[in-house]
């Protein structure tokens, strides 16, 4: 008998037909996310589930009763919608897709690096209004790019491949702060230093990259007193996840023209955006397309088949968060 699998929400067409070919799958038909009370009749009745980072997965949602699921394979690489300490205590393995989606992510951050900065989202908003006034030598004068210093938070694969294009492409410094200690080829290859702080950094960067994860431990680690340490024209660019901003103290920062710009992916909240955001000109705001190519997508669904496959095959899975 194959596996009864859940996919919440539809992929790809090519994926879509390794899994139905695989395994025993159901997809969620509508194209709205499940509810939690699906969610939660869903360990009932799968014996794993595909979430994406549109799922809610609190410890409300995992059912005291005795679940049938034992495996979370979630599509994207980020799991803090997910509780893990709920997944461990009913025995469910949870696996992630790392790696596959670092370089298009990195090309995000650096889109809205550049976006923000050159004031591409304001400049075609006025040429789209038809309120382009012609070629002026004042006309949108952004901040150039070249030759500044770059601030990651968060050096893991997808800060390493946005310090590698500010650096390469952009001839940009790059400083960064981990939690741990980062030193191999690639970071020495780039001169990138590491400091003690995150306010270290803050203090020194002309563009705040920020790459770590959500959840509990770095919710609103970008907060009012870290945003007010930054450099004064600063820009800020969020494509980690929505909770490691205080957005309230964002839009105060920028507001008060402390910094001068942010671009963002990814919101608390998602895909409620604040509506002060929204009337900035000088916020790049795109709708968490982090991974969203074809070719990341297709990588992502594999690599979710993999984690099952091994899985059901009771072979090590090669992605396992919890
Ligand atoms: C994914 C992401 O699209 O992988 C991640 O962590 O943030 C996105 O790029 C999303 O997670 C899909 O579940």
């Amino acid at each position: 008998m194959k596996p009864r699998i859940m996919v919440t929400r539809r992929w790809p067409a090519a994926i879509e037909h390794v899994l139905a070919e695989r395994f025993d799958t159901t997809f969620n038909q509508s194209d709205a996310p499940m509810s939690l009370a699906q969610l939660k009749a869903a360990f009932l009745d799968f014996d794993a589930i595909l979430p994406t980072v549109s799922d809610k997965l609190p410890a409300a949602v995992f059912p005291d009763a005795e679940v049938r699921t034992k495996l979370l394979a979630n599509f994207g690489v980020g799991f803090s919608h997910i509780d893990l300490d709920a997944a461990r205590e009913r025995g469910i393995t949870v696996t992630n897709t790392p790696g596959v989606l670092t370089d298009c992510t990195a090309d995000v951050a650096m889109s809205l690096l550049l976006s923000v900065s050159r004031r591409a989202g304001e400049g075609e908003r006025q040429l789209r209004a038809g309120l382009w006034p012609g070629w002026c030598p004042t006309h949108m004068i952004g901040t150039k790019v070249t030759g500044k210093t770059i601030g990651i938070i968060g050096m893991g694969r997808i800060g390493k491949a946005t310090a590698k294009r500010a650096h390469f492409g952009f001839d940009m410094d790059v400083i960064f702060y981990n939690r741990s200690k980062v030193d191999d080829e690639e970071i020495r290859a780039m001169g990138a230093r590491q400091l003690p702080t995150i306010e270290d950094v803050l203090a020194r960067a002309d563009f705040v990259s920020l790459h770590c994860p959500g959840g509990a431990e770095n919710r609103h680690v970008i907060n009012a007193a870290r945003l007010g340490g930054m450099k004064r024209g600063a820009y800020l660019i969020n494509t980690a996840r929505g909770d490691v901003v205080d957005h309230d103290a964002l839009i105060e920062a920028l507001e008060a023209g402390k910094i001068a710009g942010a671009g963002l992916d990814v919101y608390d909240g998602e895909p409620d955006v604040p509506p002060a955001l929204m009337c900035m000109e000088n916020v790049v705001l795109l709708p968490h397309l982090g991974s969203a190519t074809e070719e990341t997508r297709a990588d992502m669904g594999m690599r979710a088949v993999e984690n099952l496959t091994a899985f059901f095959e009771r072979r090590p899975v090669p992605d396992k968060v919890a």
